[in-house]
């Protein structure tokens, strides 16, 4: 039986560190993707969704919204906040200052062009990566916020996931950071949801269509035709 479902465009946004914390909290889910104006319209109409807003996450018999919220339920569900009041105040501000940064991720694929989204990027990394680098010194397990992985960990190893693949060798002078990324993303459960079907590609020019088409919201300028959704 499928003990959560996670309803958001066919893409990962905003809704992918729920799909990581749904992996590395072992919970089995499905994705349900929002294709049309009218099953957003519909989705709204059923009540679901309490600020009209996606992704909507399906899971012991309540609705949730806001992304920030998901990642903090399944980490209490999941034994993923660490162990102390100090624990989890450093989750939160590194899942915090993760949102910052993994924000420049989510907006690179609406940028004009892969260049200016890698500029974006690589300057973003410059600020934060140090930073992070030196928290997890700081810390000294190898993870960022604990003596044991947390969500802090699966979130900044979700954002960095994205870094990397626009700039392949943006990791290269944080050792620790690419410890980090490695250990996350070699764990058990969120490698196999890595390497499934639920892993939605890099996103592209046709997920920021998509976006617009369900939205009814102007493409991105550089885009042709950039009102055809707007009503
Ligand atoms: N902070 C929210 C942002 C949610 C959000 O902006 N969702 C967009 C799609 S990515 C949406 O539903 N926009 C329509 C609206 O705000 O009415 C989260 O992380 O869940």
């Amino acid at each position: 039986m499928t003990a959560a479902s996670l309803t958001y465009f066919r893409g990962r946004g905003r809704a992918e560190t729920t799909r990581w914390m749904l992996a590395a909290t072992g919970v089995d889910f499905v994705n349900v993707p929002i294709d049309t104006a009218d099953e957003l319209a519909a989705l709204r109409a059923s009540g679901k969704l309490p600020f009209d807003q996606m992704p909507l996450l399906e899971i012991d018999g309540l609705n949730l919204s806001q992304s920030s919220a998901m990642i903090r339920y399944l980490a209490r569900r999941g034994d993923l906040y660490g162990d102390t009041d100090t624990d989890a105040m450093w989750c939160d501000m590194v899942a915090g200052v993760t949102a910052d940064f993994a924000e420049t991720a989510l907006q690179a694929p609406f940028k004009p062009s892969a260049e200016i989204a890698i500029a974006d990027l690589r300057a973003r990394f410059a600020k934060f990566g140090t930073l992070f680098e030196a928290r997890i010194k700081a810390q000294g397990s190898g993870f960022c916020a604990a003596a044991r992985m947390t969500f802090a960990d699966v979130v900044l190893a979700e954002a960095l996931s994205s870094y990397v693949e626009w700039c392949p060798d943006i990791l290269h002078a944080t050792p620790r950071l690419t410890a980090l990324s490695e250990t996350v993303t070699g764990a058990a459960r969120i490698a196999a949801y890595l390497a499934s079907d639920l892993r939605y590609p890099k996103p592209g020019d046709d997920y920021v269509i998509a976006t617009g088409r369900v939205l009814q919201r102007a493409l991105p300028a550089h885009m042709p035709d950039a009102d055809r959704f707007v009503v």
